[in-house]
């Protein structure tokens, strides 16, 4: 289950999880927190829905199919967050992935100061795994984030907030940290390293990493394995990127199967 927003132009949010959802071959169910109005080139409007919407499309889903994994995206709001909080302890729901959807990859903040709080104090106490890009990480971590010992601090605070695990990416950093994430558990650290694909195509990719993890949870990999093949998935899909529209195109989901 992703549990997010709508993208329009189809290269994040919801579309991008139901997409790598079916790329690994999964069933894919969705409650939906907002709508945007979306392109290449950026955001233009955002309707939320309600919280009673959210609590019926969570319950129809939860108390009638078996859910293996959620993952959580853009939640917009205080009044949002607050709801599928409530309702993942409501379920007993452990197998979360928790994408703190705050601000982009490109440093634009996508949801209120209120907001931001809320996420840090009751949702990622609920994280199996945390995903927070370095600019989510700094906030979640209250630090300033500029090089690989500080990607470790911030891990090891979120983990300290009641993450079980957390992965911190360096996908907006500069040189060297581009491909490089942090993972901390509580008992280690990794540091994972891909390629760096060179593209200005990379909408989606932050959604796309936490719905491929939460796909392999719900295939029943351990959680760091889930994350390591989910890594390696969005660098597939980064050289697939698709060069369409006028600005930042999205990565391609399914195009990993053309080199098959
Ligand atoms: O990647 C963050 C994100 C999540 N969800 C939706 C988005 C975006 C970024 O554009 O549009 C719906």
């Amino acid at each position: 289950m992703t549990i997010a927003g709508s993208d329009s132009g189809g290269g994040a949010g919801i579309q991008a999880d139901l997409r790598t959802f079916a790329f690994h071959c999964v069933h894919g169910t969705s409650v939906l927190t907002c709508i945007t109005a979306q392109n290449t080139q950026g955001v233009t409007r955002v309707d939320a829905m309600s919280a009673e919407s959210v609590t019926a499309q969570f319950e129809a889903v939860m108390t009638d199919m078996q859910v293996g994994a959620i993952k959580t995206g853009m939640l917009l709001n205080q009044d949002i967050i607050k709801t599928v909080a409530k309702k993942l302890v409501a379920f007993g729901f452990g197998n979360v992935v928790v994408d703190p959807v705050m601000v982009s990859r490109a440093g634009a903040q996508l949801i209120d100061d209120e907001a931001v709080k809320t996420i840090r104090e009751l949702l990622i106490p609920l994280a199996a795994i945390a995903t927070p890009n370095r600019y989510e990480a700094q906030i979640l971590a209250d630090m300033e984030i500029k090089t690989l010992a500080d990607m470790q601090t911030a891990a090891q605070k979120i983990y300290k907030l009641g993450a079980r695990s957390v992965l911190v990416k360096g996908g907006g950093m500069l040189q060297d940290l581009r491909a490089v994430d942090v993972w901390f558990d509580g008992e280690g650290f990794e540091v994972l390293k891909t390629e760096v694909i060179d593209t200005n195509h990379t909408h989606g990719t932050g959604c796309t990493l936490s719905a491929a993890i939460a796909a392999n949870l719900a295939l029943g990999k351990p959680r760091f394995q889930a994350v390591v093949d989910a890594k390696n998935y969005v660098t597939e899909a980064l050289k697939y990127a698709l060069a369409i529209g006028k600005g930042q195109g999205p990565v391609g989901h399914f195009f990993p199967l053309l080199s098959k």
